[in-house]
């Protein structure tokens, strides 16, 4: 458990790096550590687009008002959990930007069980798609979005490693977008 003092963000998870998917090892591993603790299942206050970009990769949109309420799951992170997420997150890169998001609890049956159950309400920070590319990638997708990235919606993803190596991310974002 990551003691409150050690928090130094709590992050809502989306995609990948949710239970199940391909990205959840490394929020395992920092489980494993004391660097990351589950707090519980939460959806955005706002609609927000949620869609998806080359690959099948998971993006949400900084575009509150569109969209649908997401689904996800919060973690609350140690601050080296916190750069090593940046890292896969390419923020320095421009894949994704890292702002502030308002989440209500989900009825996630475990946590209801709990005596101490995670707050009803809540300020946390998510990865988003960066603005760079965000409205194209919202009419790309036929400004449609979806509520929760599922298996379903996953479906076709292809891990990094299995992609193409000569391209860099925001290559592959610009093909997608000009297809
Ligand atoms: N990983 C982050 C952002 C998009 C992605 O695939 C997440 O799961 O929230």
């Amino acid at each position: 458990m990551v003691v409150e003092a050690e928090t130094a963000a709590l992050i809502f998870t989306y995609g990948t790096l949710k239970r199940g998917f391909s990205n959840h090892p490394l929020l395992q591993d920092m489980m494993a550590t004391g660097d990351a603790s589950y707090v519980g299942s939460y959806r955005t206050r706002d609609s927000l687009p949620l869609v998806c970009g080359p690959y099948r990769v998971p993006f949400l949109l900084n575009l509150p008002g569109r969209g649908q309420r997401v689904t996800g799951e919060l973690y609350a992170v140690s601050q080296r959990a916190l750069e090593k997420m940046d890292e896969l997150e390419g923020l320095q890169r421009g894949h994704y930007e890292r702002l502030a998001i308002d989440l209500v609890r989900g009825d996630d049956e475990e946590e209801t069980k709990k005596k101490k159950r995670p707050p009803d309400h809540t300020a946390a920070q998510a990865y988003y798609a960066h603005r760079s590319y965000a409205e194209e990638m919202w009419k790309k997708n036929g400004e449609e979005g979806y509520c929760c990235y599922t298996e379903k919606v996953a479906r076709g993803y292809v891990k990094r490693k299995d992609r193409p190596q000569t391209l860099t991310f925001l290559d592959q974002i610009r093909l997608f977008l000009n297809e």
